[in-house]
């Protein structure tokens, strides 16, 4: 994905800097301490959003920069995947992103995001199905059963988190519009709103991206228990620069098939176009299953830097896993496949 300056890369200077310079959790920890100062308590569900973003305007920064608000999300808690793993600080899983519609920097989707809108919100579920549907920003919490799942995710890019994710399976929103004999793939599309999203009017801020975002998979990767719709991490609300308000996790899989803030779901009979193999077929397959034994043509996929408290740097660097990890729920989808070739 190395098209632009700086994307995608390792080591650059001014990946470095940034770093060392967002320390949004201080910044939050102060306004905190500001807040608390005024008398007015935590910042939290007892503060309506209108308030608090009349004291951030106190603050002096410019409107974009207010936090998003999240909502609590009430869901059942994860007790059969990641109970084991240690989670990624949930300020590193908000400040370092890959979502190119807001910049290709992994914090300008924390910097440009802030003030994206997801209500109203429309979510269509159409093509080879017996009952379309429209879902709206309610709908996405309130349809469907929500349970957490402790997630490893990992980058193509070579370095990974592990996130507590609140949403539904995949299978529970296909068993609903009803899936017709004959599809064979599901295809996803992310909002296409260049007014919101400036990396889609900027060629170079997108990072060369066809907008809008597409992804895809096969039914039968789709139907997979593992195959997740988030709408919340963290126990809250997804954040715009995770996708909100309903994103795709796909954890066996390189983190980009993980399409952020979906408007379309479009069942098929046959394999849909994907935004990175358009861009660099050589490099970014369809199926882009995490595989230690098929590396990327410019960088290995044998190890990954887990992300901690510190910066990428004091990231542990770890082996990686085949299928990230879950090859005992996903390993008999790609049974007498040649990975190598299907990567
Ligand atoms: N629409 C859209 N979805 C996207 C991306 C993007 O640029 N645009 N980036 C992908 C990549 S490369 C990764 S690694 C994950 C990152 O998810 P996170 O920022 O929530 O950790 O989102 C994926 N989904
Ligand atoms: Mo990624």
């Amino acid at each position: 994905m190395l098209r632009v300056r700086n994307a995608r890369t390792w080591g650059g200077k001014v990946w470095n800097e940034r770093e060392a310079n967002v320390t949004p959790q201080a910044v939050f920890n102060d306004r905190r301490s500001i807040v608390k100062a005024l008398g007015l308590g935590a910042i939290g569900a007892s503060i309506p959003g209108y308030v608090q973003a009349g004291l951030f305007d106190l603050f002096g920064e410019p409107k974009s920069k207010q936090p998003f608000v999240t909502q609590p999300l009430s869901f059942s808690a994860d007790n059969q995947f990641g109970q084991h793993e240690v989670l990624t600080p949930e300020a590193k899983v908000i400040t370092h992103n890959n979502f190119y519609e807001f910049g290709t920097d992994k914090t300008d989707p924390f910097e440009n995001a802030q003030g994206f809108k997801v209500d109203p919100w429309v979510l269509k579920v159409e093509g080879l199905v017996d009952r379309p549907l429209t879902l709206d920003l309610d709908d996405l919490t309130k349809l469907f059963a929500l349970e957490e799942r402790i997630y490893r995710l990992r980058c193509v890019e070579a370095w990974s988190m592990v996130i507590p994710w609140v949403g539904f399976p995949l299978a529970d929103l296909l068993r609903k519009a009803g899936v017709r004999a004959g599809a064979t793939h599901v295809a996803f599309e992310t909002l296409f709103d260049p007014e919101q999203m400036p990396g889609q009017k900027n060629r170079l801020m997108g990072g060369g991206i066809h907008y809008p975002y597409v992804e895809g998979l096969r039914l039968d990767e789709a139907t997979n228990e593992l195959a997740l719709l988030a709408v919340g991490l963290y126990g809250s609300t997804l954040r715009p620069q995770n996708g909100a308000p309903i994103r795709l996790v796909v954890p066996w899989k390189y983190g980009f098939k993980s399409i952020k803030s979906i408007v379309g779901i479009r069942v098929m009979d046959k394999q849909p176009p994907t935004s990175w193999n358009q861009l660099a077929p050589h490099e970014y397959g369809f199926y882009a299953n995490v595989n230690p034994k098929v590396d990327h043509p410019r960088w290995s996929q044998a190890t990954e830097r887990r992300i901690g408290e510190g910066g990428i740097f004091s990231a542990k660097r770890i082996d990686t896993q085949p299928f990230n990890g879950y090859g005992e729920q996903v390993a008999h989808l790609y049974q007498g496949m040649d990975l190598k070739r299907y990567y």
